[in-house]
């Protein structure tokens, strides 16, 4: 889904169904319609760039000269093109990281590129980036560090208006934002004006969290806010990029003491597989560098992610019905580094050979159950809006695919139709290969997606998906198989 697409399905609402047939009673916790357009966009690209691009740093003490921050060749489309190219949908640009230096000319400081030499004081990386991002068909979301070691304020009532005004800055300023995010990294010893002082804070009540997210609701409606414990979107729990299996979009996270949780105060142990019957639909979002450190540093130009490993990343995230965020920092240049565009290049090649069409496009599919007009055939039509449903009592079914020929396939993706709910506790596909049903593949939490990764690629001319175990009747999206190249 472009952004385009996005905005319109975040702000009418998705939930579109299959044209004359029958819709089931939605089950447990269900996404808001911002979720169903944010599960939709899969891989998303983060942009970690401020002073600590230039200082080798990856936690400014906010201290640092502005005029430190000059990109020369900085060039936000020369950006945007390999991401897109990769399959990225959305970008996330941290507009202020934990050293407070302001990638934006705020109203709130001095410590900004206003203040640098670069561009002469008149330059705006915030706006750069959500026009070239914008260009491409990619969602621009921003990362404001609610921690800001530069601010004297920080500690202080005063701080939490500052932070509301430099997100009203962003959230007006920059068009549609698809993402809001609040990092859990909060309080510690900083510069703070020139006091240089340890600042502790207390993660539940300092902020006074639910009063920004209102403010976020009302400026930008269409956006989801991530942090630990959410609104939206819940961090999954390790900086890896790899979601659990299973991994349930529900979640009620709880703080790390058993109490209430806030962002940075969140039993993390929990997040990466959600809790199967919560009560909030949270899904998860797995953040993850292409590079060991989340910002540009030279000597670790060498130890950039290879297509591969980012490729078995995709199938740990997005694969278990989490969302990738994929970190590619920008260098000195201002551009991001030869290494880094060359894996995007070997991910976005993969992508595109592996998941063009689906190889069971032709078949003729049979459910052992079938809702009044949800029949399997919806299954195959590659369209996330129509769906297959067993009828109400099912809990249990099996659905046979006919191929019109013998197909050899890797790749195995399967999609609930979520705007019922995440309703599948586990699935098995079977291939009936020399006069026999074989096991191919097993499979617990299925939500937004599934992608199985054989082991073995297989070939067959039949298949069977029997979901094994149901909270509710089922209902699924997509059946589908895929061909990596060079299996
Ligand atoms: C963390 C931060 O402390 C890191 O610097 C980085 O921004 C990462 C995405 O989140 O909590």
């Amino acid at each position: 889904m472009n952004r385009r697409a996005f905005v319109a399905a975040a702000s009418a609402g998705v939930a579109v169904g299959s044209l004359g047939a029958a819709a089931p009673a939605p089950y447990g916790a269900i996404p808001s319609p911002r979720q169903l357009g944010w599960h939709e966009l899969e891989t998303t690209a983060f942009l970690h760039f401020t002073v600590n691009t230039f200082t080798g740093k990856e936690w400014g003490y906010g201290d640092e000269d502005p005029n430190i921050f000059a990109p020369a060749r900085f060039d936000a489309d020369a950006i945007m093109e390999p991401l897109a190219q990769a399959g990225m949908k959305g970008v996330i640009l941290t507009a202020k990281h934990h050293d407070g230096f302001c990638l934006w000319p705020t109203a709130t400081t001095e410590h900004s590129v206003r203040s640098s030499g670069w561009r002469g004081g008149r330059g705006d990386v915030v706006r750069d980036m959500a026009e070239a991002a914008r260009r491409r068909g990619l969602a621009f979301g921003v990362y404001l560090s609610p921690w800001d070691r530069n601010s004297a304020q920080y500690g202080r009532a005063e701080y939490i208006g500052i932070y509301r005004r430099q997100l009203t800055e962003l959230l007006t300023g920059y068009g549609p934002i698809f993402e809001v995010w609040h990092d859990g990294a909060n309080g510690g010893d900083g510069f703070y004006g020139g006091a240089r002082e340890n600042r502790q804070i207390d993660k539940n009540a300092y902020y006074d969290w639910p009063r920004t997210w209102e403010l976020v609701r009302k400026l930008q409606p269409g956006a989801v806010i991530f942090s630990d414990v959410g609104l939206d979107v819940r961090w999954v729990g390790n900086e890896r990029g790899i979601a659990g299996d299973p991994c349930w979009a529900a979640y009620d996270p709880v703080g790390a003491d058993g109490g209430p949780a806030a962002p940075g105060n969140v039993r993390a142990s929990e997040s990466p597989t959600g809790h199967r019957h919560g009560s909030r639909w949270l899904p998860a979002e797995c953040d993850v560098s292409i590079r060991p450190g989340w910002f540009w540093h030279a000597e670790q130009n060498p130890q950039v992610k290879t297509p591969e490993e980012l490729i078995a990343l995709y199938y740990q995230s997005v694969g278990r019905g989490a969302t990738l965020l994929l970190n590619v920092p920008p260098n000195r240049d201002g551009l991001l580094a030869a290494e880094d565009i060359a894996s995007l290049r070997g991910f976005g090649a993969y992508r595109r050979a592996t998941f063009a069409a689906s190889l069971a496009a032709g078949a003729s599919a049979h459910a052992s159950s079938t809702l009044a007009g949800c029949v399997a055939a919806n299954l195959l039509d590659a369209r996330p809006e129509t769906y297959w449903a067993a009828e109400d009592s099912a809990r249990t079914a099996e659905i046979t695919l006919d191929l019109p020929r013998e197909v050899r396939f890797s790749v195995i993706r399967i999609r609930e139709a979520i705007r019922f709910g995440q309703r599948i506790d586990s699935i098995e596909v079977d291939g009936f290969q020399n006069g026999d049903w074989r096991p191919l593949a097993a499979a617990t939490s299925i939500g937004p997606r599934r992608l199985i990764r054989l082991e073995q690629p297989a070939t067959a001319s039949r298949l069977r998906l029997r979901v094994i175990q149901a909270s509710a009747s089922p209902v699924l999206a997509e059946f589908a198989l895929f061909r990596e190249p060079g299996r």
